[in-house]
């Protein structure tokens, strides 16, 4: 009699997006966001150290008044390298193009973004954009500062102004095109359900980020090929000889790069507000007015540029309008602080990594915003400008703020992302390093811009010399606290305790599939019938994660 023997399949582990194919052409040609995602991680983390090189670079140069380190040219570089690299190739990208991709369409329950070939492209424009970069660096680099101001960049600098801004115009495309995906993706794919006022905040807060992206980043490309069309054909557009006037270069410039702050801080205080969530276990206090607030930062953002202009020579009434309206952009900020506290407030707190991270962030970001508003005042401003304070004023919110948000929320989805638990107490010790190292690096720097410290000078008063130590003492302990999550997120890929689904007991579509997720993110779609943070209905976690 004939029986059919059906062959016992030998037990083989799910396939996920990791798993789904090992081949570098797997890799370079995906169009899947997960692994685009990591793309992003690799090289956005590179770009960080390279920029990180050449903070420490500049801090041992100010370790000594005399500047025995390096010439003012080469100083000049420096400090240009750092914030270009910085700002236009970690600092703008790394939320939205590393947490923001990965985890956008998970938390809408869609399969993939709406563009997942122009992702790709945007993965490509970045990389492309930063070898440029490096390429300008390798061939003598550039003196102008990373603001690029006229009449300098446009007359008389003698480098190679025209490929580094080149390369921020390519950069540029990158952000937009990530923007634009989007904004398609949350109006277009949200599952069945999964309303605006259902919305995790970190989505809304991509969402806003990616509306100042489209908006704003045309305006500092076409600034940067005019920079690029005056050096080349010495039309007037901002030098006065010929007609032009170098104060539209900073208009231009500002109206840009105030807003792109916001790109930077935004995605930062979406993860904020999801940690606080999950680790007090509660629904983020006033939901909606925390989502309303990053749409109104938006918005503010655009209308205050000028306060970087304070001292140009702009009119007085436009300065103290501009001094006016900019304290209107720190009320949608502080509402979200204001807010998380309350959300805190009764909360079952939980005091895993991640959220020493967002404790961390709202102690840093209150200093940053708070200085933020000396400065918006006229007055003092006019006495600082220029100086260390406003250095320490944004190091505190784009390091302070940016940083220990994106640092918190790696921590928070690492399991999500690989698999895998990080070692908890490794990663505690090095949030403190993070934490004190980062408040010695800066905070001294608010009181030597405040006695008189100016800026981007590589020689100082000697009286100035006991700060400055200080502040270079703390950033290599900041060093080290930045190494330490490289060595054992990559220790525990190999090693790290196997995660579960939702090893934090957190609310969020993310983790209702499996930790790495499948490619096409969902089994079935997911159908949504409850409100964002749901906390009430789930069972709390003792939150040192792992698979329990
Ligand atoms: C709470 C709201 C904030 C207010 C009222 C504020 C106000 C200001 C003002 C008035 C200046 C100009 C100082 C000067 O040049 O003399 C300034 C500089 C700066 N701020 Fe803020 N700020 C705020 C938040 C932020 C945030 C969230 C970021 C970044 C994530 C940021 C990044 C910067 C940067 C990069 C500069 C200096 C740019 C440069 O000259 O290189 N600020 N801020
Ligand atoms: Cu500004």
């Amino acid at each position: 009699m004939a029986t059919t023997v059906i062959p016992v399949q030998p037990a083989s582990k799910p396939v996920n997006y990791l798993t789904n194919g090992f081949t570098l052409r797997s890799w370079l040609l995906t169009t899947d966001h997960k692994r685009i995602s990591l793309l992003y991680l690799i090289s956005v983390t590179a770009f960080f150290f390279l920029g990180g090189f050449f903070a420490m670079l500049i801090r041992l140069e100010l370790l000594t008044p005399q500047g025995d380190l390096m010439h003012a040219d080469s100083y000049n570089k420096v400090f240009t390298a750092h914030g270009m690299i910085m700002v236009f190739f970690f600092l703008i990208p790394v939320v939205p193009a590393v947490l923001g991709n990965f985890l956008v369409p998970l938390m809408v329950g869609a399969k993939d973004l709406a563009f997942p070939r122009i992702n790709l492209l945007s993965w490509y424009l970045y990389i492309i954009g930063g070898l440029m970069m490096i390429h300008v660096l390798l061939t003598g680099g550039i003196d102008t500062g990373w603001t690029l101001y006229s009449p300098f960049s446009t007359q008389f600098s003698n480098t190679n102004v025209i490929e580094a801004g080149l390369a921020i115009f390519i950069a540029g495309f990158s952000s937009i095109f990530t923007g634009l995906n989007f904004i398609v993706t949350v109006h277009r794919m949200r599952a069945p359900g999964l309303t605006w006022d259902r919305l995790p905040l970190f989505v809304w807060a991509n969402y806003a980020t990616s509306l100042i992206m489209i908006l704003g980043t045309p305006v500092v490309a076409i600034t940067i090929v005019m920079v690029a069309v005056e050096r080349l054909f010495h039309l007037g557009i901002f030098d006065p000889k010929l007609g032009g006037d170098p104060l539209l270069f900073q208009h231009l410039f500002w109206f840009y790069s105030h807003p792109a702050v916001y790109i930077m801080i935004l995605p930062s205080m979406g993860v904020i507000s999801e940690l606080i969530a999950c680790f007090s276990h509660k629904r983020i206090f006033g939901y909606k007015i925390v989502a309303l607030s990053s749409i109104a930062i938006a918005v503010i953002g655009f209308l205050v540029w000028a306060h970087h202009m304070f001292v140009t020579g702009i009119s007085l009434y436009a300065a103290l309008i501009f001094s006016f309206i900019t304290f209107f952009v720190g009320v949608p900020s502080a509402i979200k602080v204001f807010n998380w506290t309350a959300t805190l407030y009764r909360g079952s707190i939980s005091f895993a990594t991640p959220m020493l991270y967002a404790f961390g962030f709202i102690g840093l970001f209150t200093i940053g915003g708070l200085t933020g508003l000396f400065l918006a005042s006229l007055g003092i401003d006019v006495h600082v400008t220029d100086t260390y304070f406003v250095v320490s004023h944004f190091h505190y919110v784009m390091v302070g703020g940016v940083v220990m948000g994106y640092l918190g929320g790696m921590h928070f989805w690492w399991p999500k992302i690989t698999g895998r638990m990080y070692p908890e107490g490794w990663a505690k010790l090095s949030a403190l390093f993070v934490f004190v190292g980062f408040n010695l690096t800066f905070f001294p720097q608010f009181i030597l811009g405040y006695v008189g410290m100016p800026r981007r000078y590589w020689q100082y008063p000697p009286e100035f010399q006991v700060l400055n130590i200080l502040s270079t003492a703390g950033a290599s302990v900041l060093a080290v606290g930045y190494l330490l999550p490289m060595i054992y997120f990559a220790w525990s890929l190999r090693y790290g305790p196997i995660a579960s689904a939702n090893p934090w007991g957190a609310a969020g579509l993310e983790w209702k599939t499996t930790s790495p997720p499948p490619t096409f993110n969902f089994d079935e779609t997911p159908v949504v019938t409850w409100e964002a943070y749901n906390y009430d209905e789930l069972e709390p976690k003792d939150h040192d994660g792992g698979s329990r």
